[in-house]
């Protein structure tokens, strides 16, 4: 087989990628190691900076989210048992979408399907050869069978643990990374949010975060330690240690059911450099991590695979600066989502070395916030996404 773009991964970036291309007409196929429904089942971001949003309505695939997102215009942090409120629209102009990154998937691959060039699933050992020639090209095995496609360039989009960043040679690649002493426990459930927008709070308990996926669908995180196992909390203690860390006003509005989801995910800043070697681009998640506290994952995905896009596309018409710029430019915009996450990070978490100063830090830092416009536009215009 031979296309243009081979696109290793089938999560958002490479969906996404995939349907922006076709737009123009430039051919790609998606190879995804896991079955769709698996896919589907992974619960994870909740946010999206407006860039993405007009990304994924210019991809063709934002009518759900338009009718069924919900735009939110600020959010809550929240310590010492009580909360003050950041104005994004005020404050920017902006807004974010809350539209569950589940959704997003959803209809990423049914325009594949309705593009007729379906995601090929199940794929096993893909290995990326000849990365540095002009005719590279990508092998995988499915249903035992050998397959080979012969393209112009590899999009590297599987994510931390996929083979794309291996590929790059070790006395190329720069890693950067700071992991975090804690992990987040996350809970989704059928009850109705405990406020009309995000609520961070920290608390000398603990981080926590209250969310939500739709007027009956809630998501909430708990700060725990590294070692701590989700079989170890039922979802009583989750709810009794959630309204210890959130203002008490909260806590008695908080509805509580049972979990219809519940994991415990590691945090970590990661970022490897470059983001490209010959023909192959990393994107996403297979070149950098952010702690989700600043809700940057999923965004900086999307904004790594609008430059890509609109490199490859200006490439075809005749002109690859863009394309050989590509790294650069994702990076700079890599590296300050990666400070903003670090910060919030910093901020609203118990680090189990800190001690009172770092607690007096954050009190002062919030402090800080509660009363200074120009700190709270600084967050905000972060929180809502910096531009492309
Ligand atoms: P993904 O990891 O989503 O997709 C990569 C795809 O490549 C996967 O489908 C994988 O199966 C496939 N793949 C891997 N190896 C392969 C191979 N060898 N062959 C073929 N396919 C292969 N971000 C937020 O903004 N907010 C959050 O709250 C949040 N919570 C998260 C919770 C968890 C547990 C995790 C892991 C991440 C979370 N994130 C969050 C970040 C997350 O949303 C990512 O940023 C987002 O999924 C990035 O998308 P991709 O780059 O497409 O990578
Ligand atoms: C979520 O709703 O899953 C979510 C929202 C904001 C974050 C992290 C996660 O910062």
């Amino acid at each position: 087989m031979r296309t243009q773009i081979c696109i290793i991964g089938g999560g958002p970036s490479g969906l996404l990628l995939a349907q922006l291309l076709h737009r123009v007409g430039i051919a790609s196929v998606v190879l995804e190691r896991r079955s769709r429904a698996h896919v589907l089942g992974r619960i994870r971001a909740g946010v999206l900076e407006w860039g993405s949003v007009e990304l994924l309505r210019l991809a063709g695939v934002g009518a759900r989210m338009d009718a069924q997102g919900h735009v939110h215009e600020g959010i809550y942090l929240a310590s010492r048992n009580k909360g003050f409120r950041i104005d994004f629209k005020k404050l920017t102009g902006k807004s974010v979408m809350v539209w569950g990154q589940t959704e997003v998937t959803r209809d990423l691959y049914e325009a594949r399907d309705a593009a007729g060039d379906p995601v090929i699933c199940g794929v096993e050992g893909v290995a990326p050869h000849d990365l540095d020639s002009d005719a590279p090209y990508v092998t995988y095995t499915l249903d035992g069978a050998e397959h080979r496609i012969d393209c112009d360039f590899v999009a590297g989009c599987d994510g931390f643990h996929g083979p794309s960043r291996q590929a790059i040679p070790a006395e190329v690649l720069r890693e950067y990374e700071r992991v975090y002493p804690f992990g987040w426990l996350g809970i989704l459930s059928e009850t109705p949010p405990v406020s009309d927008e995000l609520i961070y709070a920290n608390h000398e308990r603990g981080f926590a975060l209250c969310s939500m996926r739709s007027d009956q669908l809630s998501r909430h995180y708990l700060q725990v330690p590294l070692g701590d196992r989700v079989e170890a909390w039922t979802d009583s203690a989750f709810w009794e240690e959630l309204r210890r860390r959130i203002p008490t006003e909260s806590a008695e509005a908080l509805v509580t059911g049972p979990s219809v989801e519940k994991s415990i995910a590691p945090l970590r800043s990661f970022v490897a450099e470059p983001m490209r070697w010959g023909r192959l681009f990393l994107v996403g998640d297979a070149a950098h991590i952010v702690p989700p506290t600043g809700a940057k994952g999923l965004n900086l995905a999307f904004s790594d695979v609008h430059y890509l896009h609109d490199g490859l596309t200006r490439h075809y018409q005749g002109d690859s600066r863009a394309l050989d710029s590509y790294s650069e430019r994702a990076l700079a915009r890599v590296w300050k989502s990666e400070r903003f996450s670090w910060s919030m990070t910093t901020m609203l978490h118990r680090f189990p070395d800190g001690g009172g100063f770092a607690q007096k830090m954050q009190d002062s830092e919030l402090a800080y916030l509660e009363q200074s416009t120009a700190a709270q536009t600084a967050l905000a215009e972060n929180y809502v996404g910096l531009p492309f």
